[in-house]
């Protein structure tokens, strides 16, 4: 006898109503409204955690903006593994890692034919190590996706300033995307510009930050050699920067943005007004969501005196609320130390946090609620309130054109404790939805258990301690074109760490 999963039903029948409305028995879904995201975009939103990996010559002079004139043979983490460090961050819940191949020193972590600065001429293995190749090569073995971070500012490179220089960034830029397997992010950070070695010169080197590495061109040959990889900066073209190094995106955190230059003309890596990044714009004519990038730690690299000073799952676990929840994503930096490992104290938070994530978010405790909407699009069941509880990605409930404000109850056929709220919308169809309330049945009336605004790819609401409810009510209290939400759903906090 074969058996099928509720899951795969729940396809089965989505697919029947699938066909049934391509046959013409069914009601049109709604238009999408506003900016909408692309593939690599919807791709990357559902990823939630990624890790960054700042690693270079800084790791073992102890500084964190290196000069560009160290020696490379200091470059020596003896007992580098990728596969400890990619292991590592799974545990922390991550599913992507970013590696800053150069950081602003111009020190390369690959064999490039393009500098003299990097591991061909460090002790590292004989100098015929190549970080890039282990860490991508773990990260795939791993099933984690792999990004890379290289600077456009190079304090090494005597050409830094002259149109020579875009040529080598280029170049590097080929080697990277073309030499080590699909990459889902291409990350370029905005300082730029100033005091460096340059080859011996030691000068200072200002650039225009707008026109100086044309980056429409750039971005260009990005595409043609990564075309799903997403590509940030301050200013996207597919991520947007969240303003800030904390970690925290704004609330409400829209996922549209207008980047607007520091001097209210045009914007460009390294100049933008980072006041409205932060929360992005509503109506705005972008799809740019938010990441906000924070390191474990108080330094972007790794220092031995800030060994005690890493961040504990729990400050990890609210630095997730205040970036995922608001529908950003959060690209969380764990720096490798001189043996070219995680540290221990590194591990153990990740740890920690890894495991306050599956605790937490393991079972949606209403995935059994009776539900009941007060509209539902064309009363067709295509769009009915269960697709809410479905754990599919691609169902919704939807109501018809005209309306803005709805609800749908969740009758959870006994008491439920919880602690953690999570909505999602539909975003394929856009940011459709202001703001909501949820309440919860007390006695003979509804009361609030929260209010909030932005949803997006993701809203979730911690509340103060947990609370017991047996119904529940969802109001969309204001929207810009009828609501399309892909998932309602509650949890129970695990301990963090
Ligand atoms: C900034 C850099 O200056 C920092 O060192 C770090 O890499 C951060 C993520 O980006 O622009």
């Amino acid at each position: 006898m074969m058996t099928i999963t509720r899951r795969e039903f729940l396809s089965s029948s989505l697919l029947t109503l699938g066909c049934a409305y391509a046959a013409g028995n069914s009601f049109a879904p709604p238009a999408p409204f506003g900016a909408l995201p692309s593939t690599q975009q919807l791709r990357w939103q559902r990823m939630e955690t990624n890790a960054f990996l700042h690693f270079t010559v800084n790791t073992f002079t102890d500084k964190e903006w290196g000069d560009g004139d160290e020696d490379p043979k200091i470059f020596n983490p003896v007992g580098f593994d990728a596969d400890e460090i990619v292991l590592a961050l799974k545990a922390g819940g991550m599913k992507g890692a970013i590696l800053t191949c150069k950081h602003h020193d111009g020190f390369c972590l690959w064999p490039t034919k393009t500098t003299n600065h990097s591991v061909l001429y460090s002790s590292w293995r004989g100098g015929k190590g190549d970080v890039m190749m282990d860490m991508a090569t773990a990260a795939s073995q791993h099933n984690m996706k792999f990004g890379v971070y290289l600077s456009p500012w190079d304090r090494s490179n005597a050409q830094y300033g002259t149109p020579d220089y875009i040529t080598i960034y280029r170049a590097q830029l080929r080697e990277l995307l073309t030499g080590y397997g699909p990459l889902f992010e291409v990350w370029h950070d905005g300082a730029n510009g100033g005091d460096g070695f340059y080859g011996g010169a030691r000068a200072k080197r200002t650039i225009d930050k707008n026109t100086y590495y044309d980056w429409p061109r750039t971005w260009e040959m990005i595409r043609g050699m990564q075309p799903n990889a997403v590509i940030f900066s301050d200013v996207g073209p597919d991520v947007r920067w969240v303003g800030n190094e904390r970690g925290i995106a704004g609330d409400p955190c829209w996922a549209t943005f207008d980047p607007v230059g520091e001097d209210g003309g045009p914007a460009s890596p390294g100049n933008v007004r980072t006041t409205e990044s932060n929360s992005g714009q509503r109506h705005a004519s972008k799809w740019l969501p938010a990441e906000c990038d924070v390191s474990i730690r108080p330094g972007w690299f790794w220092h031995a005196a800030e060994n005690a000073k890493v961040k504990t799952p729990a400050q990890l676990a609210s630095l997730y609320y205040q970036s995922v929840g608001r529908g950003a994503t959060l690209l969380l930096n764990v720096p490798p130390n001189r043996d070219g490992l995680l540290s221990a104290e590194d591990i153990a938070s990740l740890k920690g946090f890894g495991a306050y994530l599956k605790g937490t978010f393991a079972h949606n405790l209403a995935a059994h609620a009776k539900t009941d909407a007060t509209h539902v699009r064309g009363n067709d069941k295509l769009y009915g309130p269960a697709h809410l509880l479905d754990g599919l990605p691609d169902t919704y409930w939807a109501t018809d054109d005209d309306v803005t404000s709805a609800d749908v109850t969740f009758d959870l056929g006994r008491a439920v404790k919880f602690q953690v709220i999570r909505l999602q919308e539909a975003i394929s169809l856009g940011q459709r939805i202001d703001a909501f309330t949820v309440e919860r049945w007390q006695g003979d009336s509804w009361v609030p258990v929260a209010s909030s605004t932005s949803i997006g790819p993701r809203r979730l609401i911690r509340l103060d301690a947990p609370i017991i409810a047996t119904r529940l009510r969802l109001r969309i209290t204001q929207a810009s074109a009828s609501p399309a939400l892909r998932e309602f759903a509650v949890f129970s906090e695990a301990a963090p760490g």
